[in-house]
């Protein structure tokens, strides 16, 4: 850790040092041009007479006007809304065996990373909490150049080929005569798309399930997607995908929940990276592959090559190899996260691509895309994109070159430089292609293999537990009862009874259609590993409101509060005040939010602790509302001794996750057990 100019205080690595030297600390300087002009008036143009015209001269007033003007560059196509944070790859173990990657052959090499977690379909102002799909897109800063792994928190896709990629975003995206709705996949473009593409059969299952309403980013998981190959020394293959895994397991919000988030608090994702890591609460994710053996190419009932299928991870385990961890927040979005260009095309040796047809065209998609949005093919050379290590080629000039190449030369071959830059071999690090056998007739066309779209989405559906179907049933009664074609409306239950019969029945008596008359697939098999149930739970890092005001019982409630703390959770005190509140046994607790200013919806858990106030009605009835949201989302509540008249208020009744504090009752580690739990899908809510 050091200090730097901004005299925050970072954690050093290649990345930061080379970033260092890019920023600027303006604090206690001198205001000037960009011409280094020193500014005697910032207040008033320039004019001729205090009431007369503006005068032209005023160099100031034009600069810094148009300069403003000119702020705005295109937000990305899709995934326009989102944030980004610095941190390092950690290598647990040598993947020599199956990649020549320098970054992957010794353990313990740590290298520079940028993450930048996004959501899809809504424009950069939107909220995060939507029902999306979420980019989680990473560049490691490697010794042999920039490695990008552009990838999401859903393991599949929804299209097979990259020439539908632009019908699915226009289908997605708010309708173009009325540009509405905002963010949201509920409407009749993306479900017309949907029953006339039916290979998004298996990825709208993923979209209607928990998966899409991650709670944060910090809490989900990471695929590549595509299959990709990794190629060692020898020049031995193997076909991967790629995993990330959170340390705190995966968890989702409930919709309810998800939607008045977004209005509560619209930046409630990024805020809780932001805030994880200035409090030191590194987010963590183990990296892992899956692999199959070229030989075993066409061992499975799917192709391997399909972006609308996954392994299960029961028969091809992921293999745990390292860990990321992300450590220090940017020091402006706009300069970083904005400006950061990922490229799934940006590979280093040992790290190679297959003939996915969806991969293929976004390696033509990501580098073209930004040139529009950076302007012009410099983009490289923006601190975020440079790589740690030294680049040298004869690309020459475009709009905003920085770098000066100097000398007579830039082309290849050459004389007059030696013939440098040169090529490497690939025993000195040169990228050479996977040398695939390729042959076939030049066609448009799908693969027969491709051709099976509902086998894993069935599997996808027998893999999840009761509540899990049950939210996928809301989600799709929520998102198909939002479309106003009812002939739309009955070809999404006619399609989806292809998954599951009564799933499409239930969803067409909601939506008031026909109910469908086929059959699903007869897929009986599933994999555990895609349930969320099956993930790890820890009360580490989850919020608890404690809901209080004056006249509580100190020794109690602060002895709870250790309780929490010492396991990890975020205590934040909230009353009917801001200041301070002192207990009947006279300790004071300084209060973090008020009623008003905070939301049932912002806590993992609440404690009811109560007291009393100077308006009782209004505390009383503060209390109750947040009682009732909290109960209402399956959260987990805790009650103290003198919180039993509010919770008795309320409309939650005793049951799963309501911990009452008693005498007898070990109630601070009872608390925290249920907190870890996060949601009590067998409570009675209704
Ligand atoms: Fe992207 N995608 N994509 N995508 N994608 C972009 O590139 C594209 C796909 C993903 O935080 C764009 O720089 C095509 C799959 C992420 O900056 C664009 C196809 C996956 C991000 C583009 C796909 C992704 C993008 C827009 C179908 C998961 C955000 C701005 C062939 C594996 C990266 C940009 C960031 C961004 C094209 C499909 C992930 C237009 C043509 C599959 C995480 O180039």
């Amino acid at each position: 850790m050091k200090k730097s100019s901004d005299g925050l205080e970072h954690r050093e690595n290649s990345k930061d040092k080379q970033l260092e030297q890019y920023r600027v600390n303006n604090y206690g300087e001198k205001m000037t041009t960009n011409q280094a002009l020193k500014i005697s008036n910032d207040e008033f143009s320039l004019k001729a007479g205090v009431r007369g015209p503006t005068l032209m001269e005023d160099l100031h007033l034009r600069e810094k006007i148009t300069h403003f003007d000119h702020e705005r560059i295109p937000e990305r196509v899709v995934h326009a809304r989102g944030y980004a944070a610095h941190g390092e790859f950690e290598l647990y173990k040598s993947m020599k065996d199956y990649t020549k990657a320098g970054f992957l052959q010794v353990p313990g090499t740590k290298t520079p990373i940028f993450t930048r977690f996004s959501n899809v379909a809504g424009s950069k102002g939107s909220a995060d909490t939507v029902r999306d799909v979420k980019g989680f897109a990473i560049k490691f800063y490697t010794e042999e150049g920039n490695y990008d792994l552009v990838g999401n928190n859903m393991p599949v896709f929804f299209i097979q080929d990259a020439i539908k990629f632009p019908d699915l975003i226009h289908a997605v995206k708010p309708e173009p005569h009325n540009e509405i709705p905002q963010a949201s996949s509920a409407h009749d473009t993306f479900w017309d798309f949907v029953v006339s593409n039916q290979e998004s059969a298996h990825m709208v299952m993923w979209l209607m399930s928990d998966r899409a309403i991650a709670k944060n980013f910090r809490v989900m998981d990471g695929f590549g997607v595509h299959t990709f190959r990794l190629v060692n020394e020898e020049g031995i293959a193997h076909f991967v995908k790629f995993h990330w895994k959170p340390k705190l397991g995966v968890h989702s919000l409930v919709w309810d929940e998800a939607q008045k988030i977004s209005g509560k608090d619209p930046d409630f994702q990024r805020r809780d990276l932001w805030d994880s890591i200035e409090k030191g609460h590194f987010p963590e994710w183990e990296f892992g592959v899956q692999m199959i053996k070229e030989k075993d190419e066409f061992m499975f009932d799917f192709d391997i090559l399909d972006a609308t299928k996954i392994w299960p991870e029961e028969t091809v385990p992921v293999q745990i190899f390292g860990k990321l961890t992300l450590n220090k927040n940017v020091d402006n979005v706009f300069a970083e996260t904005e400006q950061v260009a990922f490229h799934p095309g940006n590979v280093v040796p040992g790290i190679d691509f297959t003939n996915d047809p969806l991969l293929q065209g976004r390696l033509f998609s990501y580098l073209d895309t930004q040139l529009i949005r950076l302007g012009g093919p410099n983009f490289a050379e923006i601190p975020i994109n440079r790589p740690v290590c030294p680049f040298h080629n004869n690309q020459r000039d475009g709009y905003s070159r920085q770098r000066i190449d100097v000398g007579q030369v830039s082309y290849h071959n050459n004389t007059l430089a030696n013939n440098t830059p040169a090529t490497s071999t690939a025993a000195e690090g040169g990228y050479v292609h996977y040398a695939e056998k390729v042959e076939g007739k030049v066609i448009q066309a799908r693969s027969e293999s491709f051709k099976d779209h509902f086998s894993q989405a069935r599997l996808f559906w027998n893999s999840m537990s009761g509540p899990e179907k049950q939210h996928i049933i809301n989600a799709f009664t929520f998102e198909v009862g939002k479309v106003n074609s009812k002939d739309i409306r009955q070809r999404v239950v006619d399609m989806f009874v292809e998954v599951d019969k009564e799933m499409a029945t239930i969803i067409a008596v909601d939506v008031g259609v026909n109910r469908p008359s086929g059959e699903q697939v007869p897929v009986t098999a599933s994999s555990p590993a895609l349930s969320q149930e099956n993930t790890i739970y820890t009360p580490q890092t989850l919020t608890v409101g404690v809901l209080v005001g004056n006249g509580f019982k100190g020794t109690e409630v602060l002895a709870t509060i250790r309780t929490l703390m010492n396991a990890g959770v975020i205590v934040k005190i909230v009353s009917g005040k801001l200041g301070t509140i002192r207990s009947s046994d006279n300790y004071q607790v300084a209060v973090d939010e008020t009623f008003l200013t905070s939301a049932p919806v912002l806590f993992d858990a609440l404690y009811i602790v109560g007291g009393n106030s100077e308006n009782e009605a209004k505390f009383e009835s503060d209390i109750t509302y947040f009682i009732n949201e909290s109960f209402k989302h399956y959260k987990p509540i805790g009650v103290a001794t003198t919180g039993q008249r509010f919770f008795k208020a309320s409309n939650a009744k005793e049951g799963p996750g309501i911990v009452i504090d008693s005498p007898k009752s070990d109630f601070g580690n009872t608390f925290v057990k249920a907190i870890a739990k996060q949601r009590f899908w067998t409570r009675d809510i209704y």
